[in-house]
């Protein structure tokens, strides 16, 4: 029998952890015997979406764009994981509609930014904060938090950080049930 394709969209600043979850949600599901496909900026953002930066406008494409392709997946009944900033509540909920009720799946990485900016895995925030890299979501330009996420997922629990391992396991919980 054909599985349910959807769309399970992370959210969520730079160095939230999005990617590492979403690809680690990838395998639990590639395990499990799901079909699925992963979107995020290494595989979009230098190929599709090359043409893009990142002003306003090109973000909004950015994510119209992504949001399009996700609907096609999901409607061949793939599990169809995307990962980006996606920083405006609008352009999410446009995809939202799109893809269909009960088939997006918003999981919002709720990591303040300090912890991002602690992380800062390519240095971006460093550059952001020394004004070398201008229009850095978080820094200086916005990011609009999800007010209806189905998921939302926090770096810490009780004053401990909570494993990649174990955001995926809820994620997975939550689309099996
Ligand atoms: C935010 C930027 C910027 C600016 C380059 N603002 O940590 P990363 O490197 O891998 O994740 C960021 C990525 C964001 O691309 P998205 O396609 O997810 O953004 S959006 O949804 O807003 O369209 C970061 C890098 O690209 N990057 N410049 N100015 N992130």
């Amino acid at each position: 029998m054909q599985q349910r394709g959807c769309v399970v969209w992370f959210t969520g600043l730079s160095g939230s952890g999005k990617s590492t979850v979403a690809c680690t949600l990838e395998h639990a599901l590639a395990d499990a015997g799901k079909i699925t496909a992963l979107l995020d900026g290494d595989n979009v953002r230098h190929g599709l979406n090359s043409n893009l930066g990142f002003s306003a406008a090109d973000r909004e494409e950015n994510i119209r764009r992504i949001g399009e392709v996700s609907k096609l997946f999901a409607d061949t009944g793939i599990v169809t994981l995307v990962s980006f900033i996606s920083p405006y509540r609008q352009d999410r909920d446009r995809v939202r509609e799109r893809v269909g009720k009960g088939r997006f799946i918003e999981v919002f990485m709720k990591v303040p930014i300090a912890i991002c900016e602690e992380r800062d895995p390519k240095g971006l925030y460093k550059k952001a904060r020394a004004g070398k890299l201008k229009g850095f979501t978080g820094i200086d330009d916005p990011y609009e938090e999800p007010l209806n996420a189905e998921v939302v997922l926090e770096a810490e629990k009780d004053g401990k950080r909570i494993q990649p391992e174990e955001q995926a396991r809820v994620l997975l919980e939550y689309l099996q049930s």
